[in-house]
């Protein structure tokens, strides 16, 4: 007879779906200095950037790095732009390392909502700008298990 896996639960009242996770978008990696370890994940692990910028809102410089085919999630490196920004805070108490699990939303607004509907601390009461041009939001570490969960928005495809 088939067993069930132990490991197996069935959460009530939830709604599938509509929270809008579509994909991991990318994983956020804190790093001192930006250049070094740009030169590190390439004659490392043969990663690209793909994009760089510095975002004065959020205090960082950070760079997107793909992984293989290039065509599925990336490696985010966020590197202080200043003192006093979450990056070098994060720095500060934990060292270099994973800062942030981001996932791609439809929605980020409709994402928000969803969770805070849940009871989740969203970080901002309205998106922010995120990397080229995209929404974000944050859902607070303490209610997502430990884990600085993103919302990420895409920015629109120009058309020309
Ligand atoms: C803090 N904590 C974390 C954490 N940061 N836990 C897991 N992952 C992290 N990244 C824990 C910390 O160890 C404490 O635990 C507790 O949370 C402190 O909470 P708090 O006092 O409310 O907050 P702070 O001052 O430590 O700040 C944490 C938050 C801050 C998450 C609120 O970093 C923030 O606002 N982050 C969102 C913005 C951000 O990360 N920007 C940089 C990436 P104990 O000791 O109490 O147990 S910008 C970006 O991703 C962009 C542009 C993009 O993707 O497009």
């Amino acid at each position: 007879m088939m067993q069930r896996p132990p490991s197996v639960t069935e959460p009530e009242n939830v709604t599938f779906g509509d929270v809008g996770l579509l994909r991991i978008d990318h994983v956020g990696v804190a790093v001192p200095d930006l250049d070094i370890a740009l030169r590190f994940y390439a004659e490392t692990f043969g990663m690209h950037c793909v994009h760089q910028e510095t975002n004065e809102e959020q205090g960082v410089r950070e760079a997107m790095l793909a992984v293989g085919d290039g065509t599925g999630p990336r490696l985010q490196l966020l590197a202080p732009a200043r003192p006093d920004s979450a990056i070098a805070k994060f720095l500060d108490r934990n060292g270099p390392g994973l800062q942030q699990l981001a996932y791609t939303v439809a929605d980020v607004e409709a994402a928000a909502d969803a969770l805070r509907a849940r009871g989740l601390r969203l970080l901002y009461d309205t998106p922010r700008r995120g990397t080229a041009g995209s929404r974000i939001n944050f859902v607070h570490p303490k209610d997502a298990g430990g884990v600085l969960v993103e919302l990420v928005e895409s920015a629109p495809p120009v058309r020309h």
